[in-house]
């Protein structure tokens, strides 16, 4: 009888430490979701009709832009390598700007909303994202 009273005193500090867990769990996945939507939401409000990415040292500048759909982005290479910036071969919405030279650029238009994400072909760490919106 003496016992009973420290089980159940353990069943409800665990039923507390699994409450906290999921509450925890719970905040997380709040958070995350929260997140998107004010990204999202933001998102039209902010987008240019045009945008430009520089190629500058191996790396796109921004690495995400964000462009309205109909809108344009513009890549110039400033490196004195050559850089592309192209989807993966038959990619929704697929696009490359062909080889940038130093000084280099080329407009691209975006007509469908969706995330583009692309690369260099000569340097496949060089990795952006275009994210067009309504
Ligand atoms: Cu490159």
């Amino acid at each position: 009888m003496i016992r009973l009273p420290g089980r159940a005193e353990w069943g409800g500090m665990g039923k507390t430490l699994a409450a906290a867990t999921a509450s925890v769990a719970l905040l997380a996945a709040g958070c995350g979701g929260d997140e998107e939507k004010t990204s999202s939401g933001s998102s039209s409000a902010g987008a240019a009709d045009s945008a430009k990415v520089e190629i500058a040292e191996f790396d796109y500048a921004p690495k995400t832009i964000r462009v309205k759909a109909g809108g344009a982005v513009t890549f110039t290479n400033g490196d004195k390598a050559p850089h592309t910036a192209e989807t993966e071969n038959g990619a929704k919405g697929a696009f490359e700007t062909g080889d940038l030279g130093k000084g280099a650029s080329k407009k691209v238009t975006f007509e469908k909303p969706g995330r583009y994400s692309y690369h260099c072909a000569f340097h496949r760490f060089m990795t952006g994202a275009v994210e067009v919106v309504e």
